[in-house]
């Protein structure tokens, strides 16, 4: 089902120190940024590699506000991973494969994630403790 890592979503409290931490590090380049109102961030996607259905990333996300869901996370647990997402080819369809087999939706249909994808989230009680999202990548 799953093609590859898409992402991973590491929650910060300051999204330029942390562009320049990863970038600086790694060798990263940032490949895009976008203010996802819907989701509650500010982020910032850091190119790593291509692979079957669209690239690997380092995704940074600082909140929006305190009540968001990466605001929650970061006032309970700190900055560090927030989810790891999986490339799909198709997320309606693995959305409904997944949801059959006793796993949570927390979205009820795709939304609009980084870099025009689509994306839905799984809750992370039913995935071992591991915020998991979903990704079909826009097509390039
Ligand atoms: C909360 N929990 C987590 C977690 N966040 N576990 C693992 N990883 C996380 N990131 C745990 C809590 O510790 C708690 O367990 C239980 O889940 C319920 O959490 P809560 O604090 O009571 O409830 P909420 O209101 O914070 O909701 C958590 C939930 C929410 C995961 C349902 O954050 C959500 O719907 N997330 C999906 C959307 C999202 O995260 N958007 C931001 C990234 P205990 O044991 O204490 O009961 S947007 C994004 O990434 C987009 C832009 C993209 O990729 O393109």
């Amino acid at each position: 089902m799953f093609l590859r890592i898409d992402h991973i979503g590491v929650a910060c409290r300051d999204l330029e120190e942390k562009i320049r931490l990863f970038s600086d590090t790694f060798d990263l380049t940032v490949v895009a940024r976008e203010v996802n109102e819907e989701q509650g961030v500010k982020e910032a996607m850091l190119h790593i590699s291509d692979g079957e259905g669209g690239g690997s990333y380092i995704q940074l996300l600082e909140p929006l506000s305190e009540d968001s869901p990466v605001g929650k996370f970061l006032a309970k647990r700190g900055e560090g991973v927030h989810h790891v997402a999986f490339g799909v080819r198709d997320v309606a369809d693995a959305m409904g494969k997944i949801s059959e087999r006793g796993v949570r939706l927390l979205d009820e249909r795709p939304r609009h994630g980084s870099m025009d994808s689509r994306i839905a989230f799984l809750h992370p009680k039913d995935v071992g403790g591991m915020l998991t999202e979903l990704v079909q990548a826009a097509r390039r």
